[in-house]
């Protein structure tokens, strides 16, 4: 199939043909289907983070079937830092998801951080735009902790959730480990576990940030958690969309200077004394970065 019979059949609900399309975004051909795609309106992401098992994939799988009861399409990415693709670590997340496998409304699909092209930064914004010009109605991202992946979508995410579990000193190894500064909203999760009160109680000494409590595991909290979203994509304005584009340009900026062909070079003339960072740095923008 061309590129553009793979567009019309994910438009047509082939889910497919999207995740086909998808695959070619996070490949060289990534600006043959961009072209393809025209101009296209910006889709809302909301990013999900936290440490390993704090229930962030089971908080997904929860807010798809909220959204999904409000007739909205969806799409899920989920950050997996080391495999590419689906490998074994989302196994676990597509039996999660496993209600929401055969909906043709719904795509799930895992992206891989280390791609040769730039890794996630490079990889999200084109799969945004593509997902955006294919329909889909939100996009639901899940990552782990707070590398910089994590800023990286945390930085175009409106908002990111954070989810924590109850659990002595949590907070403050949360805020520590600096998760809390890119929450915009804090969950609780696992409230049915003993501290989740007290947990609350030392976040707020640590963040302005809304805090709720969730059993996502049951669902209890989601309506609370959806309600929170809106109302923080309600509160959306100029100045926070051109703080989320001006994320958007530095990381895609600082992944092609990651991975400029003169970096290790102008290093080693650094490290031996030949040159200075300054005029090293310089240099680097000297000279066109490919893309
Ligand atoms: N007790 C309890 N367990 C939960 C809750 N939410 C998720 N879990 C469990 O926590 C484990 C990790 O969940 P998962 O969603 O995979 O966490 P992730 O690694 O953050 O994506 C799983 O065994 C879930 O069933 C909850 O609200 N309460
Ligand atoms: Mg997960």
């Amino acid at each position: 199939m061309t590129i553009d019979e793979l567009i019309d059949a994910a438009r047509n609900g082939s889910t497919r043909a999207a995740g086909r399309l998808l695959s070619l975004v996070e490949s060289s051909r990534r600006d043959e289907v961009l072209d393809a795609l025209g101009a296209t309106n910006p889709v809302r992401i909301i990013g999900l983070t936290g440490p390993p098992g704090a229930g962030k994939s089971t908080t997904v799988a929860a807010l798809v079937s909220a959204y999904r009861a409000r007739d909205m399409r969806v799409a899920v990415l989920a950050v997996d830092p080391s495999s590419p693709y689906s490998g074994g670590a989302l196994l676990g997340d597509r039996i999660r998801m496993a209600a929401h496998i055969n909906d043709p409304d719904v795509l799930i699909r895992s992206v891989a951080t280390r791609g040769h092209l730039g890794g996630l930064a490079a990889a999200v914004p084109a799969a945004t735009r593509l997902l955006a010009a294919l329909s889909y109605d939100l996009i639901v991202a899940e990552t782990v902790g707070v590398g910089q992946s994590e800023i990286e979508i945390a930085a175009i995410a409106d908002p990111t959730v954070v989810v924590l579990n109850p659990g002595a000193g949590d907070a403050v190894q949360a805020a520590k480990a600096g998760l809390l500064e890119v929450a915009d909203i804090v969950v609780v999760n696992k409230a049915d576990r003993e501290g989740a009160d007290q947990t609350v109680r030392d976040l707020r000494a640590e963040t302005n940030a809304p805090i709720l409590k969730l059993i996502a595991a049951q669902g209890d909290g989601i309506a609370e958690l959806v309600e929170a979203i809106e109302a923080h994509a309600r509160a959306d304005s100029p100045e926070r969309r051109k703080a989320r584009a001006r994320g958007q340009i530095l990381s895609l900026a600082q992944t092609r200077l990651r991975g400029h062909a003169d970096l290790d070079r102008l290093a080693e003339l650094v490290a031996d004394g030949r040159s200075d960072p300054y005029t090293a740095a310089e240099q680097l923008f000297a000279v066109p970065v490919e893309p």
